[in-house]
């Protein structure tokens, strides 16, 4: 059985590091000592050193937003996979579609910051997901094959069972508007043949994809039961102690 998983990815939210300390003490009571479900947050990167100290003594994870693929050097704004570690994170979001749109980072570049992650010892989450015009051409499938190929170039079986994906239609992003449970479902599927077909049936059947884009309490439950979806990768809806514990009840 794979272990739910429900991260919060703040984005560039909250705006002061008194309220993120208040966020992830409220999640941190909530969650309590519970292992049932694996759970993290993943703040600015500004906040971390802070929020390591406020989630000590929890299970609650600490993940990054964005890293660089280089361990240092000339990279005015960047982050390393190193630095990540040593303010105390478990985690890493990698690719999200804000990034990937927004920045243009590419599945190359998605998978060069893939490789020093795991050398770093960070758990990836692997951001992919289609277009609503993608959708509406049928390209579905097409191009979250790419993503998949270019992301995971170059990856062992052993290294696959660490990664943690992540299913993120852009048009469902922000939007309020999400994926029904049977539309996420089978892409969830086709991700998990495609793992099959790349490594093998028992790798894939280890590898935890998280549905994201929109995800709510209200309908959280619904997602979450269906069999290829393995936790949920939470924008708006973490941003609220109250919200965000509803989706990890959800998951209990
Ligand atoms: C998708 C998701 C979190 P939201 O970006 O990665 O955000 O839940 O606000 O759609």
């Amino acid at each position: 059985m794979r272990p739910l998983f429900i991260a919060g990815n703040w984005k560039m939210n909250p705006t002061t590091e008194a309220d993120a300390v208040s966020l992830a003490e409220a999640v941190k009571e909530g969650v309590g000592q519970d292992h049932a479900v694996r759970v993290a947050v993943c703040p600015p990167s500004v906040f971390l050193h802070r929020l390591d100290t406020v989630l000590s003594n929890s299970p609650i994870g600490l993940g990054g937003q964005n890293m660089h693929p280089e361990p240092s050097g000339a990279y005015t704004g960047e982050l390393s996979a190193g630095m990540l570690v040593d303010v105390g994170c478990t985690h890493v979001i990698l690719g999200h579609s804000e990034r990937r749109h927004g920045l243009g980072e590419t599945d190359a570049f998605v998978n060069k910051k893939l490789l020093a992650a795991l050398k770093a010892g960070l758990i990836p989450i692997v951001c992919i997901g289609e277009t609503l015009e993608e959708r509406e051409q049928g390209q579905t499938e097409a191009v979250v094959g790419d993503q998949l190929d270019g992301s995971l170039a170059g990856l062992d079986g052993d290294q696959m069972a660490g990664v943690v994906l992540a299913y993120e239609p852009v048009w469902a992003i922000g939007t309020g508007r999400t994926a029904t449970p049977e539309q996420a479902q089978q892409v969830h599927a086709f991700i998990r043949s495609r793992l099959s077909e790349r490594f093998s049936e028992a790798i894939a059947s280890r590898v935890v994809i998280q549905y994201g884009g929109s995800v709510k309490p209200e309908n959280a439950r619904d997602l979450l039961a269906r069999p290829d979806i393995d936790g949920a990768l939470v924008g708006g809806a973490s941003l609220k102690a109250a919200d965000f514990l509803g989706i990890v009840e959800a998951a209990r």
